[in-house]
């Protein structure tokens, strides 16, 4: 049995929990290609390789292609698969990743991802860095990653209002 406190209470966290729901989700678009919520582990300082993830959609009616791209910090951009070969998970680079009408490929650390090689520079956690992608089609499009944690499996969803709250995550690294 509720009382009502408990109850208030319950329904706070439903509150909660729809607000993290309705997180704004990042968008960049290039003509018929969309971008969402594009991020990058954070480095460790040294390190000169680092995964950058994403989701791309094709809204339009011709395939189109993921051909490379630019992220300042880094000397070299390519685009990875993570594939089992027997019991093995290697990686391989692919030249180019086509993304079919209507289709929509999340890049994650598990699957299909950017690699950036020769690094410049630590990637810090809670920095934006701006980069671009290159389509076949749709062009150059401008983009921004989210730096997260070094261990993270996925973007946090941030709200319009207060884009740095995570109310049920983890307690964060910090090096510093
Ligand atoms: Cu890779």
């Amino acid at each position: 049995m509720y009382t009502n406190t408990s109850r208030l209470l319950v329904m706070g966290a439903v509150i909660l929990l729809n607000i993290g729901a309705l997180g704004v989700a990042q968008q960049f678009k290039g003509n018929s290609i969309v971008i969402e919520q594009p991020w990058v582990r954070a480095t460790p300082a040294g390190a000169k390789v680092a995964g950058g993830y994403m989701t791309i959609i094709n809204t339009g009616s011709e395939p189109d292609r993921l051909i490379g791209g630019v992220l300042p910090q880094a000397g070299r951009f390519g685009v990875h698969e993570m594939k089992m070969n027997g019991n093995v998970m290697q990686m391989r680079e692919v030249e180019r990743l086509e993304i079919k009408p209507g289709q929509k490929i999340a890049l994650s650390p598990s699957g299909y991802h950017v690699m950036f090689t020769d690094l410049r520079e630590p990637l810090k956690q809670g920095d934006t860095l701006k980069g671009q992608l290159r389509f076949e089609k749709a062009g150059t499009v401008d983009i921004e990653y989210q730096v997260e944690g070094i261990g993270a499996q996925g973007p946090h969803q941030r709200s319009a209002e207060n884009p740095h709250q995570h109310s049920t995550d983890a307690p964060h690294q910090h090096s510093h």
